[in-house]
């Protein structure tokens, strides 16, 4: 019979006054294990994250070095300059135990609501046939060039000096760098016009928005070939797939062939029948890799790609002489659909 360490109780606040913090760090540091309270435990984990402006990758490579709880809170406390606003305090808290939000945040999400829509009838037609949809414009041109300039600083390089562009990063993964935290980064994540697409989507404003990485994806002419990762969900592919969006940022003016994002469309619609076509013994990622292809988006930037994720997507190897830059995030309820089975 195995036995599961125990973990912290998902009610013990710690000193940062968070309901579920603890229990997760004691998860977090022997490693995952299947739990009863499995479903839970991820939405808290993302709300949690999400709130704390923590980024998901960098969280468990910290809780890798197995530290203390407390000096956990503390990195976390300096990952959000010392203090965490007590209406964020509250608002976690309240969406891990089933509350509605505190009447200030509120008020701030009935102000999205009240927004115009940000997409059209044709916008919302393409999202519903082909699971997804380009919001233009989702930050301005000089947000962007910020943007970007953080991405280079990350990655140590110079779009003057091309030169450059064939080594790894310092953060680089495949064509993600680790890099969660900048001002400049915060535009987007609080920009009213992305988060009113987000809300169109799941049909409501009360929506968490992710503290996530950004992305170089250098022309392989430079030298280094392209690191994918190849076509792939991120989602389980046990059926019926629960709604979840991803979204990514173009940083620059990216055409189809400058390593632009792709995805099957439609496949939202379809995927269930593709999955009893997958033959048996085979891997449906392995399937799909053999057997799918996919579209490239191009894109401006300040354009934002968003799409369902029982799309599979990727990146795609660049031909052009030039990188691409982005940056991703996504948005999404405390109560989102999540199934713990892995397929
Ligand atoms: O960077 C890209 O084009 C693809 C990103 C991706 O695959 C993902 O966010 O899961």
């Amino acid at each position: 019979m195995s036995h599961l360490p125990t973990f912290a109780d998902s009610a013990d606040q710690g000193r940062l006054g968070l309901v579920w913090l603890k229990r997760l760090w004691s998860q977090w540091v022997v490693g995952h294990g299947a739990r009863a309270d499995a479903v839970a435990a991820w939405r808290a984990t993302k709300v949690l994250l999400s709130g704390l402006n923590l980024g998901v990758e960098e969280v468990m490579r910290w809780c890798g070095s197995r530290a203390s709880f407390e000096e956990f809170e503390d990195w976390v406390l300096e990952c959000n300059g010392g203090a965490i606003d007590p209406l964020t305090v509250t608002r976690i808290n309240a969406a891990l135990t089933g509350a509605p939000p505190p009447p200030a945040i509120r008020e701030r999400l009935d102000a999205i609501e009240r927004l115009p829509d940000v997409l059209g009838p044709a916008e919302l037609g393409q999202w519903h046939e082909q699971g997804w949809v380009v919001l233009p414009n989702a930050i301005d041109a000089a947000a962007c060039a910020a943007a970007a300039q953080v991405v280079w600083d990350a990655q140590g390089m110079s779009p003057e000096r091309p030169e450059e562009w064939g080594r790894f990063g310092p953060r680089q993964q495949c064509v993600f760098v680790q890099l969660f935290r900048h001002p400049a980064l915060r535009v987007a994540r609080e920009s009213p016009r992305v988060h009113k697409a987000f809300a169109q989507l799941w049909g409501t404003a009360d929506l968490w928005m992710t503290t996530d990485r950004v992305g170089f994806n250098p022309p392989e002419r430079s030298g280094l070939q392209f690191q994918g990762p190849g076509i792939h969900w991120d989602v389980s592919l046990v059926q019926p797939i629960p709604l979840g969006i991803q979204g990514l940022l173009y940083l620059s003016d990216t055409t189809a062939e400058q390593g632009a994002f792709a995805l099957v469309p439609g496949m939202h619609r379809t995927i269930g029948d593709w999955l009893d076509s997958v033959p048996s013994g085979e891997h449906p990622q392995h399937f799909a890799a053999r057997t799918l292809t996919m579209t490239p988006i191009a894109g401006k930037a300040g354009d934002l790609v968003i799409w369902h994720h029982a799309l599979p997507h990727g990146p795609t190897p660049n031909r052009s002489d030039q990188p691409r830059l982005v940056q991703y995030l996504k948005m999404f309820p405390a109560d989102f659909g999540y199934q713990p089975e892995w397929l």
